[in-house]
């Protein structure tokens, strides 16, 4: 406590003021105090503790149904200035959201406790690393974030005078959905989030902390806040590269950072740095350096299994926090994916037994697990270098069944950006909403970006155009579907043999054919030894059409315009020459 400023001391002291909590406790972010809160949340029944034999200190946490998905149109950034947030968010006038929000926040905690989370974003004595504090009355979201960041003493303890400390404020309150809503005021380092309980609404320091309010504060800096994850690949002479990948919400980002290559690359390894949120700085030597500001993965249960993640199931065996997954009968965490079969007398994510249920799935397609990244095997040692990780290459990707080939790679960095600022993708259960129309999803960030995403472009080129050495730009896409609706690449440890690619590109290893919207890889340039693939599937997976891409462009002319004249010059280029070879 002693480290702690004045003025947030006395913050803390208005928030309790207004919210009127029964008891005030600092969380040291021991474990034996996160074993005490899970006990005594347990007892309420508010936590399932699991088969001790084979899930040890695991738990599963039900949040409501309507509670399991990050809110967008509740997600409001509030600034002086309505254009500062653009077109892309939810704006809000900073009164009109204060008062709102104070009305909310009046006598919330009555009863409850209060629990105050100092936190650090980013390894241990960094210059990169950022200090926040969340209050709430949430004990699973001190729990989770026990889990996903370095959180409690250590922080008090690490932060010196004159850090910063971002604010965040967080009630579950009656989790009314017609009066839940998630704020960001980044002009004033503050958060506030009321009526959700779901890790990606109510932990502050994820997605309203370490993206929305961090991309606005890196904007402020010369910086980049992004939703990548940062992995590590070694080639069998011991030689690493660095690749960070902002793939959108529900795309196999996860998947992707924890990638186990098949079998005849046994020699090549990859390693996790971080799988959700990277934050990249220009180096004084002029390169990209990384750091993940997180602690520990919040990944999508659903899904996951011995096929699409291996090497992240010995990790959510201990020491793990699920959300909205099934139940079987031992007690043990179940969901689609994790066995073949449904086992009998499982429990659903609501708690009914299946065969009443009226749920589709087992486990909600939103699932999660919460695991500490130290203990994972397969992290790169450098996942807490205070100086972070130089990065060679950046991609970008998403969910498309159809017209986005399965990778092709930028002409130069400013086409690069323009593939980020053009993606456009499928949405998915990380949102709640429609799953599976098109959207806008520039750099995977349409979520994230906590300012207008037009200065957000101009930031990028800006930050590119400062880097000495450019890391080159690709772009991916597993997910495509033929006429049956079949997906037409296997995904998942095959995708390592176009992260492959891409490696071998940086040594001009393999050849590449020029296309309107950039190089795709010649068909002998892919080491696709031991895979069952038809040379004519891979042809129609590289395959550029021509005339789809043009109604691509009128979809982004479309998005850009909305932006009126706050597009980048630099873009706006790009996309004319690519308009040009595309007509050619
Ligand atoms: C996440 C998301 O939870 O992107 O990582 O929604
Ligand atoms: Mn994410």
């Amino acid at each position: 406590m002693a480290m702690v400023a004045p003025d947030l001391l006395a913050w803390i002291t208005d928030v309790s003021k207004v919210t009127r909590p029964s008891r005030v406790v600092w969380c040291d972010g021991s474990k034996t105090e996160a074993k005490q809160i899970a006990a005594e949340m347990v007892k309420r029944q508010e936590l399932i503790k699991l088969n001790k034999r084979v899930y040890k200190n695991c738990y599963l946490f039900r949040n409501r149904q309507d509670d399991v998905a990050r809110l967008e149109d509740r997600t409001l950034i509030c600034t002086k200035n309505k254009d500062d947030v653009g077109p892309t968010n939810n704006w809000m006038s900073i009164d009109q959201a204060k008062s709102m929000l104070n009305e909310l926040f009046d006598g919330i905690m009555n009863g409850r406790t209060m629990y105050i989370l100092p936190y650090i974003m980013g390894p241990l004595g960094s210059k990169y690393s950022e200090f926040g504090l969340e209050v709430t009355d949430s004990p699973l979201v001190v729990l989770t974030t026990g889990i996903l960041t370095r959180m409690g003493k250590t922080a008090l303890k690490t932060h010196k005078n004159g850090d910063k400390f971002v604010r965040g404020l967080h009630s579950i309150g009656n989790l009314d959905k017609q009066n839940r809503y998630i704020v960001h005021f980044p002009e004033e380092d503050l958060l506030m989030s009321v009526n959700t309980n779901y890790g990606g609404n109510a932990s502050l320091s994820k997605k309203p902390h370490a993206l929305r309010l961090a991309s606005v504060q890196a904007r402020r800096n010369g910086w980049l806040a992004e939703h990548m994850f940062i992995s590590e690949i070694e080639d069998p002479n011991g030689k690493r590269v660095y690749i960070a990948g902002a793939l959108s919400s529900g795309s196999g980002k996860t998947n992707l950072a924890m990638i186990k290559p098949p079998k005849i690359f046994k020699e090549w390894k990859v390693r996790t740095v971080g799988d959700d949120i990277a934050w990249l700085h220009n180096h004084e030597e002029g390169r990209m350096i990384g750091i993940n500001p997180e602690n520990g993965f919040f990944g999508v249960a659903y899904n996951t299994g011995i096929e699409s993640n291996p090497n992240i199931l010995n990790c959510i065996r201990s020491n793990t926090l699920f959300t909205n997954v099934g139940l079987t009968k031992e007690k043990t965490p179940w969901w689609e994916g994790l066995t073949s079969t449904v086992p009998k007398d499982v429990v659903d994510w609501t708690g009914k037994a299946r065969l009443k249920t009226t749920c589709a799935t087992v486990a909600n397609r939103n699932s999660r697990y919460s695991t500490p990244l130290s203990q994972y095997k397969m992290k790169s040692v450098e996942y807490d270098n205070p100086d972070g990780v130089p990065i060679s290459i950046i991609i970008f990707g998403g969910r498309r069944a159809d017209l986005v080939p399965l990778v092709y790679e930028a002409y130069g960095w400013e086409h690069g950006i323009l593939m980020g600022a053009m993606m456009r993708v499928e949405t998915t259960a990380a949102i709640d909403t429609k799953m599976g129309s098109v959207r806008a999803d520039p750099m995977a960030m349409v979520a994230f970006c906590g300012y207008n995403m037009a200065d957000y472009f101009k930031h990028w080129v800006d930050f590119y155009k400062g880097l000495k050495q450019k890391p080159r730009i690709f772009f991916v896409n597993w997910f495509r579907k033929d006429e049956k609706g079949n997906y037409m690449w296997p995904g998942f440890s095959e995708n390592f043999r176009i992260i492959k690619w891409m490696i071998d590109r940086l040594t001009n290893k393999v050849d590449a054919i020029a296309t309107p919207i950039g190089y795709v890889p010649k068909l002998e340039s892919l080491d696709l030894r031991g895979l069952k693939i038809k040379n004519k599937t891979i042809e129609r997976l590289l395959y550029v059409n021509k005339s789809g891409w043009l109604e691509e462009l009128k979809a982004t002319n479309e998005f850009f315009a909305k932006f009126g004249d706050r597009i980048p010059k630099e873009l706006w280029e790009e996309y004319h020459k690519l308009e040009k070879r595309l007509k050619d």
